[in-house]
């Protein structure tokens, strides 16, 4: 007979909700993953993806022992090793190539794959710190918002989503909701119930513009034009709250001054944007309290993506809605809970903190440097053949015949098809970790669910036993997960963590941050002035690099994410394929002008490379705006290949951020 058995896991996938999940098992197998209806936020609810995760964990394409290398790097031929061969390989050659080299010609590459602490910042950390590796930028995703954001606020902490329900009117900008932040639908939902207003400011008319009462849909990267032009529009019609921003901000003149040369009609030419919405936009904005301000990732990833952000993080002080319950923004909350980083990561190990460093945006440009030369990577909790830029360089490096690369993953991604030698990775249901979130406020304990399949070790037994092969003979490398997860929670500096302890998040499974007794807003802001600065010396730099629009080619690509594929993972999975489709939306004037019709291949192609795919003809997007979603893996025999073919490797304008939707391509119908 068999029993089934429930257990609380958290989801660890880079998603703002980090729910809290209930498992399933039955016969040592999990059998079903449903949103926990005990957790406050999650209340029962998940996406349809992580409901996948039975069919991910048990998956018959997962890694499940150690590979080398046989045939040509790109070939996908490996032959089974058993681990002591493969920490013999990494080794010898990591001690070789640090003896010729230095250690810093070996390169950590990651990312949040894994957003667990333990397995994502934790030993991993430890053990390149100690070989004084090369120092990774972690910066392919939300950098140049978090910059943007941190000129006006001192850093990213916003409002606790769960006061959104109390919102009157929710502006969601640059953020594809329904697909990225399931739960802040559902608040949303609840806030309109009571009659709030739902406004989407997007480039393209997604299932989130369709779900909200007024779409504003504009030029891509225009948003900081139009929040100079929405705030020269509260200014003028006095919509803005004088007491708080002679109270609790700096720069107001300056930042009045600089609105000036922002009027409606030029604002509008910029944005694409009617007179007439712009006024509506701003007096619902300044008129209508409590306002919420949800700022997405969209607008983050073009080149001016620091100084939107930042410009945007205004609005809320101009109004005076911090401190109002369900009033204010939200960026990204991961600035409350701040884990014991010196602990957990030991920087002090490291002999060369300020040494090299490489962004991991331009990774494939670093590995072309013969100068400093990168000669070992080693990839875990990302893919990078898929997510980096510029791949026609990303790939080039990848295939350096004297590049020794080490990818650690569950399963063959596209990465691996270059590694010298692969490590399999246990699920996030195997291992014990602790995951905040940055969009809630719950700190929360995930404890093994199953036992590892096959060799599979996690990230954080993994670096252990790298350590011990490496001779590092360092205390720390003796700690469990469980003195990790002490460490990481014991910071007498980060008031929010106060009291949080591992007995407590083991019994209860989390403990919601304690914002009430410290409120940050709107008395103790961390930036320099103490103050909400509407005016920072950084503005004028950003003014003036503000980058010209490029116009090379006709059409701008905008490649987000996907509904059922979390950046490129589940992008394997054949049941969530299913629901997606690999296409290129259109507008129909330009698909008439260039003769083509849905369902015909096209190619779009620039200076990077070129990518053939399925046309979709749709009034959806504008004029000269081409969208296409999810990172698919490649596919030979359908000539599929990365749509980071096409982007450019590019820095924004604040952070070292990516630019993947700063790309202009032409395109051409394939014969
Ligand atoms: N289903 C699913 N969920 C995910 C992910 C996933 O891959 N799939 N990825 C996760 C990760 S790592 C992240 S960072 C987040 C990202 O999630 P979001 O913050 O939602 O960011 P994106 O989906 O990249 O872009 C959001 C919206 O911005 C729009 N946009 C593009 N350019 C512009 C612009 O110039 N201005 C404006 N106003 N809008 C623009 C896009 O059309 C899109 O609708 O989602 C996380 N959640
Ligand atoms: N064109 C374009 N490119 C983009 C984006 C975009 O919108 N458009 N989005 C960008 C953004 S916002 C982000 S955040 C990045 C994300 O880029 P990545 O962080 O690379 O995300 P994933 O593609 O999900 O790859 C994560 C990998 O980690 C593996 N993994 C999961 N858990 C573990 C573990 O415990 N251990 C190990 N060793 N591996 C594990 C997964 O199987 C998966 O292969 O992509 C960026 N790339
Ligand atoms: S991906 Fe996001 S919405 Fe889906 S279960 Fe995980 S945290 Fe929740
Ligand atoms: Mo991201």
């Amino acid at each position: 007979m068999t029993t089934k058995t429930y257990h609380r896991a958290v989801c660890p996938l880079d998603c703002p909700d980090t729910c809290s999940l209930l498992v399933e098992k039955e016969n040592g197998k999990i059998t079903k993953v449903d949103g926990n209806p005990d957790h406050p936020v999650t209340n029962g609810t998940i996406c349809h993806k992580v409901r996948k995760m039975p069919e991910r964990t048990h998956h018959p394409d997962r890694l499940l022992y150690p590979m080398k290398r046989t045939g040509k790097k790109g070939d996908f031929s490996f032959e089974r090793i058993t681990w002591d061969q493969a920490y013999e390989e990494i080794t010898s050659r990591f001690k070789r190539i640090i003896e010729k080299h230095g250690s810093q010609a070996i390169l950590p590459y990651s990312f949040f794959g894994n957003m667990g602490i333990i397995n994502s910042e934790g030993m991993d950390r430890r053990f390149f710190n100690r070989m004084g590796a090369r120092n990774l930028e972690r910066t392919i995703c939300n950098t140049a918002g978090a910059e943007g954001y941190k000129v006006t606020m001192g850093k990213a902490v916003g409002i606790d989503p769960e006061e959104t329900i109390h919102s009157k009117v929710i502006i969601v900008w640059g953020c594809n909701l329904i697909s990225t932040n399931l739960h802040q639908v559902i608040y949303a939902n609840k806030a309109r119930k009571n009659g709030a207003r739902i406004v989407v400011i997007d480039v393209h008319r997604n299932r989130t513009a369709k779900w909200a009462d007024h779409f504003y849909q504009i030029k891509p990267g225009s948003d900081d034009a139009l929040a100079f032009g929405l705030m020269h529009l509260l200014i003028k019609n006095e919509w803005i709250d004088r007491t708080f921003i002679n109270r609790y901000t700096s720069g107001y003149e300056d930042l009045q001054k600089r609105v000036e040369e922002y009027p409606p009609e030029k604002v509008s030419a910029l944005t694409g944007l009617k007179v007439e919405q712009l006024h509506e936009l701003a007096k619902m904005y300044g008129t209508i309290s409590p306002s919420f301000l949800r700022i997405g990732n969209g607008l983050q990833h073009h080149k001016n993506g620091g100084r939107s952000t930042r410009l945007i993080s205004c609005l809320p002080a101009l109004t005076g809605q911090w401190g109002k319950i369900g009033g204010g923004a939200l960026k990204g909350n991961a600035g409350y809970a701040e884990w014991n980083t010196y602990k957990l990561q030991r920087p002090d190990l490291h002999p060369n903190p300020a040494g090299p460093s490489t962004n991991m945006n331009q990774i494939g440009l670093a590995l072309q440097d013969t100068a400093d030369p990168i000669k070992a990577l080693f990839i875990y909790n990302s893919n990078p053949a898929q997510v980096a830029p510029n791949q026609k360089l990303v790939r080039k490096g990848l295939m350096r015949e004297d590049l020794f690369t080490v990818v650690h993953d569950l399963f063959l991604t596209d990465s691996c098809r270059y590694a010298d030698i692969v490590l399999p990775a246990t699920s996030h249901f195997e291992n014990l970790d602790i995951y905040k979130s940055y969009w809630h406020l719950y700190i929360q304990l995930n404890e093994p669910v199953m036992a590892s399949l096959g060799e599979c070790k996690s990230n954080f037994t993994l670096f252990k036993e790298l350590a011990a092969r490496m001779d590092y003979d360092d205390e720390c490398f003796q700690d469990t997960e469980e003195n990790m997860i002490r460490d990481a929670l014991d910071n007498s500096s980060s008031p929010y963590l106060n009291g949080i302890t591992f007995e407590q998040l083991k019994k209860d499974g989390w403990a919601k941050l304690k914002l009430d007794e410290t409120t940050t807003f709107p008395e103790k802001i961390p930036t320099a002035s103490g103050k909400i600065e509407l005016t920072s010396s950084v503005d004028r730099l950003l003014d003036q690099t503000k980058h010209p629009e490029n116009r090379e080619k006709p059409f701008q690509l905008i490649s987000g994410p996907n509904h059922q594929f979390l950046n490129s993972t589940f992008s394997n999975q054949k049941s969530l394929q299913a629901l997606e489709k690999p296409v290129v939306f259109i507008h129909p004037s330009d698909a008439e002008f260039r003769n083509i019709q849905s369902g015909d291949f096209i190619e779009l192609f620039n200076d990077l490379g070129s990518v053939s795919l399925q046309a979709e003809v749709t009034e959806d997007v504008s004029e000269g705006v081409l969208i296409t979603q999810g990172l698919w893996w490649d596919d030979a025999q359908k000539e599929r290949y990365s749509i980071n073919f096409l982007t450019s490797d590019e820095l924004s304008d604040l952070g070292k951020g990516a630019t993947f939707f700063t790309c202009y391509v032409d395109i051409n119908k394939s014969s």
